[in-house]
């Protein structure tokens, strides 16, 4: 492969303690994608979500909220320095999940009065026009993410909702072989074609798991809210997914063992090298209320750092993140939750890479 001279970014002239330049770009930094070590990459689509939506505006909401984050890598390494840069939006696929989103709500309606599918030529339509679609997107961000890897960028998804982070992972999994995933989920994402939607939200790591050999362990932490068929792949997986249940790691703690040493039992049940998928509902809801499928109890964003700043720590790779499930209300206290999480995973990030 050739590598591609680095451009080093000249920061002479920013002052991060000014106000922004709004020409700048996310977090009101001044460097282009050639610069950046790592570029975001804007995923916005949520044509399967079940619940609550509009998460397909997330990233622009969270671009703007960036503007605010205070430029201080709290963890040490000023990682930032070594450039972030977050694509355009693709309208076309902003439009794209708008349509396809109406269809989606007018089949969820029709099915949940339990009206079989097959009966009605519309509803089969508009179902196969939503699988197709999704898994056009799936292509997309696998082509994205497969094209900024081999430039030798470090990728962080920005969602959308969990549907969207499949093609990178598949991308990860060609470019570096055996990797395991940490997912930060109120959910365990394994439902098998969730309402006949091939690639539901509520069915990316049960895809992942299907369609990435190279996926060897799943660890899942902060789950509350699962169904049986889950359990039981849970169970049934001969360990390629462990799942740490929220009550479990409470129950856990309320008998005095600490947040350390839990750390350690889940860092150690990790591969070597760790792509973090963070559903933003695996936190406390007051931290996401807006998130499609808000469920109580879950992390505070500390936790949650901690233990990436423990994978770290132990020598792992971590290789890329996704950042999913952002809500957007009627103030912006989501997206401005969403950008410092966004913040603390580039530099966790980047700072494992340095
Ligand atoms: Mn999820």
């Amino acid at each position: 492969m050739q590598l591609q001279a680095i451009t080093m970014p000249d920061l002479s002239k920013f002052d991060h303690n000014a106000v922004g330049n709004p020409n700048n770009n996310i977090f009101g930094l001044p460097f282009t994608e050639d610069e950046a070590r790592l570029v975001i990459l804007p995923v916005p689509w949520e044509v399967t979500v079940s619940y609550g939506a509009s998460t397909s505006r997330a990233a622009e909401h969270v671009y703007k909220s960036s503007k605010q984050v205070d430029i201080l890598d709290t963890d040490g390494k000023e990682g930032w320095k070594q450039g972030f840069f977050m694509r355009e939006i693709d309208k076309r696929i902003l439009m794209k999940s708008d349509y396809l989103r109406k269809e989606a709500e007018l089949y969820i309606d029709y099915i949940s009065k339990g009206e079989p599918v097959e009966k009605n030529k519309f509803m089969c339509k508009s179902l196969k026009e939503i699988n197709e679609g999704s898994a056009k997107l799936n292509q997309w961000v696998y082509e994205q993410c497969k094209e900024l890897l081999d430039r030798d960028k470090l990728v962080g998804l920005l969602g959308g909702d969990h549907s969207t982070s499949l093609g990178y992972m598949k991308a990860l999994g060609e470019k570096h072989g055996a990797f395991g995933v940490l997912q930060i989920d109120a959910h365990c994402d394994l439902r098998k074609s969730y309402e006949y939607f091939t690639y539901s939200h509520a069915s990316v790591m049960y895809n992942a798991l299907n369609e990435i050999p190279a996926l060897e362990k799943l660890v899942q932490v902060g789950v509350r809210d699962y169904s049986e068929e889950e359990w039981n792949l849970v169970c049934n997986s001969n360990y390629r997914v462990i799942t740490y249940f929220d009550k479990e790691i409470r129950e856990r703690k309320y008998e005095g063992e600490t947040w350390k040493h839990i750390t350690d039992e889940i860092v150690n049940k990790l591969p070597n090298k760790v792509y973090i998928s963070f559903d933003i509902d695996g936190l406390d809801r007051k931290l996401c209320p807006n998130t499609g499928t808000p469920v109580p109890g879950g992390f505070e964003i500390e936790e949650i750092c901690y233990l990436i700043k423990r994978i770290s720590g132990s020598g792992r790779e971590l290789l890329g993140f996704d950042l999913v499930e952002i809500g957007v209300g009627q103030n912006d206290w989501d997206s401005n939750v969403g950008a410092r999480v966004l913040w603390r995973l580039c530099n966790l990030l980047v700072n494992n890479h340095s």
